[in-house]
């Protein structure tokens, strides 16, 4: 009998942070921007519901310009605003890294499983995210330790590139840092906008959404599961095959990488 192997071209993983990493919106962001705003004599308070309409727009400053101008009504947005919003973003950054420090955000389920076997087999890992550099720093060193932080060869983050996901420049520059093809990497992403910016990047996409994306569409992704999952805590297929596979591992990634 002949088998014929496909040769996986696959080299890098690259992972989105809010969402994918760690469900870390609701009790996280969301918290540190309220707080954030008590500092400033703001009366904004973002429930949750409110929050989940402002993920719309990715990026802490873009959102708050966002809340200020779509949800506001035009005689309480303050007029210093485009000068505040970076000095309230910084403050707010401050909280939700204490917040991080705590432990309150862990991991999701099979996070930690699956960066340490893709170490183990030789894969490239990198970061593609819009949030903060400090906030990716916090997230890696509260849940991996601190020599996690050298797992990742590029840690593309927040106003590193112009334009923020949707668009492709954060999977862009971690291509170009890595000098990669999209086609030799995986990306992992946990919502819309993510998904959008790395597929029209070029790069195959495993989907595991959270709470606030959950309804949304993933339109070209490779797969959408509703968790990594574990040996013992299988993930449920919420769109796509997974051939058997229960919990998401190197085999499986690469599954889906070579899949056409
Ligand atoms: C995540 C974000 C981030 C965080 C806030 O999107 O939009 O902006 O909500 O972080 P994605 P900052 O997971 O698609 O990258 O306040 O530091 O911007
Ligand atoms: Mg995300």
């Amino acid at each position: 009998m002949v088998t014929c192997a496909m040769k996986s071209t696959l080299k890098a993983l690259i992972f989105d942070v809010d969402g994918t990493l760690a469900d870390t919106e609701a009790d996280g962001h969301r918290l540190a921007f309220n707080k954030a705003f008590v500092g400033f004599g703001l009366d904004w308070n973002w429930d949750v519901e409110t929050y989940g309409k402002l993920l719309a727009v990715t990026g802490g400053k873009e959102r708050m310009k966002f809340y200020a101008t779509d949800f506001l009504p035009n005689k309480k947005i303050p007029t210093d605003l485009d000068n505040m919003i970076p000095k309230i973003h910084k403050v707010k950054t401050s909280y939700y890294t204490d917040l991080l420090a705590t432990g309150a955000i862990p991991l999701r389920s099979g996070v930690k499983r699956l960066l340490n076997e893709a170490r183990e087999r030789g894969y490239r890992l990198a970061i593609a995210t819009t949030t903060t550099p400090d906030n990716v720093t916090a997230l890696l060193m509260n849940t991996l330790g601190k020599e996690s932080l050298d797992w990742f060869e590029v840690i593309a983050a927040g106003d590193m590139v112009p334009h923020k996901k949707p668009a492709t420049d954060v999977y862009d520059y971690a291509l170009e840092k890595m000098a990669l093809k999209p086609e030799e990497c995986i990306a992992f992403e946990d919502s819309q906008n993510g998904n959008i910016s790395s597929i029209n990047a070029g790069i195959k996409t495993i989907v595991t959404p959270v709470y606030y994306t959950k309804d949304h569409s993933f339109d070209g992704a490779g797969i959408v599961i509703d968790h990594m999952g574990e040996p013992d805590d299988a993930f449920s297929v919420l769109e796509g095959d997974a051939e058997g596979f229960t919990f998401l591992n190197c085999a499986m990634i690469e599954m889906l990488h070579s899949r056409e």
